[in-house]
């Protein structure tokens, strides 16, 4: 555990999911996880500009400074942004597996309301061409250089097909500008996908005719391992289902009394239809009650009373479906660098 905690840098803070219960539905943003390869960059508004530039365009680079952006039609929608890598540890603890990457639990996630002007206006501003296929937006923090390998500043293509469907440019958080740490003062929010996909801080976007490449679509956030190519699956795109109790890992939870256990789930695939609780360890379970609105982009929230009746350790579970019908499973497939968890994880508690 030790070692663990020591690899996670100023860059990786998970959201503490025992401090989500009675919280809204918004995960306040100071609770929020942050992740970040290299480091924050302090960004002006004032000198702060976007443009937008490559063979997509019909006309030349076209740049966007703070206030034109806020003066576009603006959205304001609740989304929940999840590290690809969430839950990763449980490969190891679960399934015995080895994995590289941040050892995330299963805080690498939050639901913010985001607020700004939907991507779509600002490609059709811009000029984007008929023929346009791939985006590279591109973020204003320093390079970053790993084992000596500069992969130069963030970047990661995304297609036309998906920047024009539900992609947000994004000013504020949870009614806020965004903080420093999670863009300041714009970033992309892409509903649904893996979290490397909303790049923060962001500077520039090439539109482009032909297929683009960064590292973080084809040396990383692709699924590696047996099974797959030696170039790895094609580049990641939406999350899986998943969910988590609002309760600290080795809780302790009196004998006898009822107890309201709560939790969320979510999925990239759509809304969350419903929630299955186990208290005995995957042996039997029982449907969770639904809280609120069940909408997709973001998490569904659930809870069930339960009253333990037997002093120990005992293994709570939640498997949810979501509208397409993918269900948790018990495990999730292998891929080393252990992205996409997506198997139900067992939380312990201790009944005393
Ligand atoms: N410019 C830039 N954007 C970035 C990153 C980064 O390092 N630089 N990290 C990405 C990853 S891997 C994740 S999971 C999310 C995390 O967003 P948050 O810190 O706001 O939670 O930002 C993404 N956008
Ligand atoms: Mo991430």
């Amino acid at each position: 555990m030790l070692r663990e905690e020591l690899r996670k840098g100023d860059g990786d803070r998970e959201m503490n999911w025992e401090e989500m219960r009675g919280a809204g539905h918004q995960t306040p943003t100071d609770r929020f996880f942050v992740h970040y390869h290299t480091e924050a960059p302090a960004i002006e508004v004032s000198t702060w500009t976007l443009t937008l530039h490559g063979d997509g365009l019909r006309g030349g680079p076209v740049t966007f400074d703070y206030h034109d952006l806020k003066a576009m039609p603006s959205v304001t929608m609740n989304a929940f942004l999840e590290c690809a890598g969430n839950g990763r540890t449980f490969y190891t603890s679960q399934q015995n597996q080895r994995v590289s990457g941040t050892p995330w639990g299963l805080g690498a996630i939050g639901v913010a309301e985001w607020t700004g002007v939907p991507l779509r206006h600002v490609l059709e501003h811009a000029g984007i061409s008929d023929d346009a296929v791939d985006l590279m937006p591109r973020g204003l923090d320093p390079s970053y250089v790993e084992d000596g390998v500069d992969y130069g500043r963030f970047r990661r293509p995304l297609p036309v097909s998906k920047a024009m469907k539900d992609v947000l440019v994004v000013w504020d958080m949870n009614g806020a500008p965004l903080t420093r740490e999670h863009g300041f003062p714009i970033r992309l929010i892409v509903p649904d996908w893996v979290g490397v996909a909303s790049i923060k801080w962001l500077g520039d976007i090439e539109v482009s005719t032909s297929p683009l490449q960064s590292p973080w679509n084809t040396d990383f956030y692709r699924l590696f391992g047996l099974g797959y190519p030696s170039e790895g699956s094609a580049p990641l795109t939406s999350m899986p289902v998943k969910s988590a109790f609002e309760l600290a890992p080795g809780a302790k939870l009196p004998r006898g009394e009822d107890f309201l256990l709560t939790g969320r789930s979510w999925s990239g695939n759509g809304a969350i239809r419903s929630v299955e609780v186990s208290t005995d360890g995957g042996a039997s379970w029982t449907p969770a009650r639904m809280v609120g609105p069940r909408e997709r982009h973001t998490w569904a929230q659930w809870e069930l009373p339960w009253c333990p009746a037997r002093r120990g350790q005992a293994v709570l579970m939640a498997r949810a479906t979501d509208e397409l019908g993918v269900t948790e499973a018990l495990g999730s497939p292998y891929n080393n660098k252990g992205y996409l968890w997506s198997g139900v994880v067992r939380h312990n508690v201790c009944v005393v």
